[in-house]
């Protein structure tokens, strides 16, 4: 079972589900947002997306080649549209919203469109209930997407709240693969936004710690920032070290190794005083190779 996010866990499950392996993906559902009429949910996206190889990968979101005819339509019309939302990307999210209407869970929503693009692994929300990330910011309350995309990640940020969680729970679906893996890989995402309504979610945490699987994270930090996305800002304005060895300190209830970047020498120390393995290497995800050379060390840690 792999624990994603946005773009980096994405080259990972790339990586992970090339070996012989029964992968799982559990994804973030904070970053998910309505816009123009459509439910949008960038992770479950992006993880779908990749798997099924047609990902604009670079980017980080959306589809490769993907066109902006609706958007710019949309624009035309005066609709505001600082979320750029492409024609392709666009279908998925109309469907999405289709059979949401419909009476479907967003767990039965993504399985259909994650087998209709031909992705054998199952891509699971973390789950079903309405869950968004919001920052109390210099400019006000702002939904995660506001903050990152309207705002450029410029405000600052004061406090991170996962509205939703504390009434929603992780469905039966995630509670039964994490139950039965023999690993839990957590993906290079950011601690606070993808990883942390996970954990916001009553029972996640002591699901992953009952769990008999070894629980291993990919560090998506060098030094003090991460490899993309505003994780270093997120964790300093919630008090956390914005470094692997912060990382390793918020996973460490259930996290029994860490690899982390071989720029960090100095953090093997403090990490393994807290009793969780840690391992160096190179962990930029640049390549097809590097993204399975790490999904295989991650299995080896
Ligand atoms: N990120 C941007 O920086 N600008 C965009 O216009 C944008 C559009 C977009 C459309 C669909 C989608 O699934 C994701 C999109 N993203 C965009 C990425 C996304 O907002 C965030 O990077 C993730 O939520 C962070 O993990």
């Amino acid at each position: 079972v792999a624990l994603a996010g946005g773009t980096g866990s994405a080259k990972l499950l790339r990586g992970l589900a090339g070996l012989p392996i029964d992968l799982t993906a559990v994804v973030n559902v904070g970053d998910d947002a309505w816009f123009y009429g459509v439910y949008v949910c960038p992770d479950i996206d992006i993880a779908t997306y990749t798997l099924a190889g047609v990902a604009d990968v670079r980017r980080g979101w959306g589809i490769q080649g993907d066109t902006y005819n609706a958007l710019a339509a949309l624009s035309r019309l005066g609709r505001d549209t600082w979320f750029r939302l492409g024609d392709l990307d666009l279908a998925t999210c109309l469907l999405r919203t289709e059979l949401m209407g419909n009476g479907a869970t967003l767990t039965q929503a993504t399985d259909r469109i994650r087998k209709a693009l031909g992705v054998k692994s199952p891509i699971l929300p973390a789950t079903d209930g309405p869950v968004e990330t919001w920052l109390l910011t210099s400019k006000g309350e702002l939904h995660l997407q506001e903050f990152w995309v309207r705002e450029g990640g410029k405000p600052r940020v004061n406090k991170v709240t996962y509205r939703g969680a504390r009434g929603s729970t992780p469905t039966p679906e995630v509670k039964s693969a994490i139950r039965a893996a023999d690993r839990v890989v957590i993906c290079p995402a950011n601690p606070v936004t993808s990883i942390g309504p996970m954990l916001a979610l009553p029972g996640f945490a002591k699901l992953l710690g009952a769990s008999r699987a070894r629980v291993v994270a990919l560090s998506p930090m060098v030094g003090r920032a991460p490899v993309s996305g505003p994780a270093g800002k997120l964790m300093k304005s919630t008090r956390v070290r914005p470094d692997s060895l912060g990382v390793a300190e918020l996973y460490s209830d259930f996290l029994d190794a860490i690899l982390i970047s071989d720029e960090d020498p100095a953090l093997k120390g403090p990490i393994e005083a807290l009793e969780i393995r840690c391992a160096l290497t190179d962990t930029m995800m640049t390549d097809l190779v590097s993204e399975a050379r790490l999904a295989k060390e991650l299995l080896e840690l």
